[in-house]
């Protein structure tokens, strides 16, 4: 099997300090959160960022700040959201691709989100889609639900892409696909020869999702983006907390933990 890559969603855009006051916010924040879970083992650092308010934001200033304080002080992989908070618009959404980050994330359909809508339809996959093939950004397709695989798929042939593809199966959410227990290796036994994929569980799901990910061939996704407590009642006290399970998790597994460099190999980038 491949090294285990990990990815941390460290910041998303649903919890509030208040609500999580361990949230890396700052430029500096970022940086030392980065730099602690690449110590503990992590690859991909998936990025969402807040204002100095510590509201969530796609501005693009913002992240070109946070992006380099994270590649100054890691060789981390970062991942742009192009997901945004689910009030945010699609021309904010996209913007911040400007900036050519290595990777961006792209939701592939419209999906139930807590009692509101990510709207995702398929005119704004296939606009961001071609953005990144333009701008040489390697997507993460972020699966809600099975039909995301089939249109990932469509606009991958729509656009003639050449570039590796990656899924990420987010389950969990609710008004979204559930964590059944045999949902990671059915969702992954729809992808193409070729493509790799990581997945997350939401809540307490995470750790479950991550055992059967890592004994199925796949890789992992956790971070305070994902997970608010790590046993019921207490909450989490860093991203690296939750990489050092995910890593516990791997060894147990018998998997190797990949360095970002391998994890580029990987991934084509
Ligand atoms: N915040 C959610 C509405 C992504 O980053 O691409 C969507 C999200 C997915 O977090
Ligand atoms: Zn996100």
């Amino acid at each position: 099997m491949e090294p285990l890559i990990i990815t941390v969603a460290a910041v998303g855009a649903e919890l509030s300090p208040e609500e999580q006051p361990n949230l890396p916010i700052t430029p500096d924040e970022l940086a030392r959160d980065a730099a602690a879970c690449r110590e503990a083992g992590a690859c991909i650092y998936h990025l969402h960022v807040r204002d100095s308010a510590g509201t969530p934001t796609m501005d693009v200033d913002v992240f070109r700040t946070a992006r380099d304080a994270i590649v100054e002080a890691t060789d981390l992989i970062v991942q742009f959201t192009t997901g945004g908070a689910v009030s945010d618009a699609p021309e904010d959404r996209i913007a911040p691709l400007e900036l050519q980050p290595e990777m961006a994330s792209l939701t592939t359909g419209t999906v139930n989100f807590g009692d509101e809508v990510f709207f995702n339809p398929l005119p704004l996959v296939r606009e961001f889609h071609q953005r990144m093939v333009d701008m040489g950004v390697v997507p993460e397709f972020e699966i809600f639900e099975p039909g995301m695989i089939a249109t990932a798929e469509r606009v991958y042939e729509e656009h003639g892409s050449s570039h590796h593809k990656h899924f990420d199966f987010v389950l969990g959410v609710p008004g979204a696909m559930p964590a059944w227990p045999d949902a990671v290796e059915w969702l992954s036994s729809k992808l193409s020869d070729g493509a790799t994929w990581s997945a997350t569980g939401i809540g307490r799901h995470n750790f479950p999702v991550a055992a059967t990910s890592v004994a199925v061939g796949g890789h992992v996704r956790t971070g305070f983006e994902d997970v608010r407590y790590i046993e019921p009642g207490k909450l989490v006290r860093s991203n690296r907390e939750l990489v050092e399970r995910v890593v516990a998790i791997g060894r147990d597994g018998g998997r190797e933990i990949a360095t970002p460099a391998q994890a580029r190999e990987v991934l084509g980038l």
